[in-house]
């Protein structure tokens, strides 16, 4: 029998459920680790909650969640970062708790996300997907840039490609969602099937495929671009391109799980990330990504107004469980 990628991250996924300790605030963290380990500490040294972070990828936390909805002894309080449309995606099924933040000095982003969720998540930080290629590992093989999503199908790129699994993470499930959003049917499958072709191995969230291509290991990924500026460097230049179709982009959400037991908790949490003070401290030590508080600083890596060639991204329609099974349905079903 053949285990598709679908089958095999479930099968994980039944042995991973965390029975999480009473007392303290259980948050799920789907930011990189370093950013949800800042948070943890961060916010127990200002308030003295005890607090325990789980890092989890988009697509992986979704599943925790809907899988665990109806036990009671799995008590998530919260579910910080990650992919807008899986927050949408379990709202929609009626698993999240209402939270309107009382900071009401968000940017329109922010608050479009807890309009489109009827007041039930809120958007911490935004940020643009790109095609990350290590530029030395293609010159050593007299190799071009790609320009374009679609030249990402090139046999030139074969076994050059590093990303991660759509159904795990919502990096990856945001380029496809962003492909499905650019390409008709008939162009979409044709050059999502020589993409996958040309894919060495996959990871489970977007930020992990991106280390072994700042490594070397392979010459490409598809990732957002704050986490690639924020491992370049001397040694491994990894150069970003804004593919010439234009780009996807996330709103990373934060909401309240419908059991939570430390509801007051959880709405504190939320709201000590949606500090400007907050939100610049992650900027200056950890994160790239455009913060939602109107006076938080502007992240380096978006000051730039040319890299804004985004797309115009249609979350409710890829949130829906609809479009999701559709999406991760075909990537599934290309053979490589
Ligand atoms: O650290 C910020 C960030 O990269 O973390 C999230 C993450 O990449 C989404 O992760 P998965 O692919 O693991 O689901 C992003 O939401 C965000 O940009």
């Amino acid at each position: 029998m053949k285990l598709s990628y679908y089958g095999l991250f479930f099968l994980y996924l039944s042995n991973t459920t965390v029975y999480a300790d009473q007392q303290s605030l259980q948050v799920i963290c789907s930011a990189k680790p370093k950013t949800c380990q800042w948070l943890q500490d961060s916010f127990i040294e200002k308030y003295n909650i005890p607090t325990n972070i789980v890092r989890m990828s988009s697509g992986e936390a979704l599943s925790i969640i809907e899988q665990n909805s109806a036990n009671p002894d799995v008590i998530y309080d919260v579910w910080w970062g990650g992919t807008g449309d899986t927050h949408l995606k379990a709202i929609g099924n009626g698993f999240m708790h209402k939270f309107s933040p009382k900071n009401n000095n968000l940017l329109g982003w922010s608050t479009y996300l807890s309009d489109l969720s009827d007041g039930h998540t809120v958007g911490i930080y935004a940020g643009m997907l790109g095609i990350i290629a290590n530029e030395k590992v293609l010159a050593a093989q007299n190799i071009d840039l790609p320009s374009c999503w679609s030249d990402l199908g090139d046999p030139k790129y074969r076994g050059q490609i590093i990303i991660a699994n759509p159904a795990t993470s919502g990096t990856a499930y945001t380029f496809l969602s962003t492909i499905f959003q650019i390409y008709d049917p008939f162009q979409r499958l044709q050059i999502l099937a020589e993409i996958k072709e040309n894919i060495l191995k996959t990871t489970t969230s977007g930020y992990a495929a991106l280390l072994p291509v700042a490594n070397g290991e392979a010459a490409l990924s598809v990732a957002f671009i704050h986490d690639a500026l924020s491992l370049a460097n001397k040694d491994s230049p990894l150069t970003i391109i804004i593919p010439c179709e234009g780009t996807g982009y996330e709103i990373g959400a934060a909401s309240i799980l419908k059991n939570t037991q430390h509801l007051k908790q959880a709405q504190q949490f939320i709201e000590y990330t949606l500090l400007a003070e907050t939100q610049n401290k992650l900027t200056r030590e950890i994160s790239l990504q455009i913060f939602s508080n109107v006076d938080a600083v502007m992240s380096p890596v978006y000051k730039n107004q040319d890299n804004l060639n985004v797309i115009n991204y249609n979350f409710r329609i890829y949130s829906s469980e609809r479009m999701r099974k559709k999406i991760l349905d075909t990537w599934d079903e290309l053979s490589n």
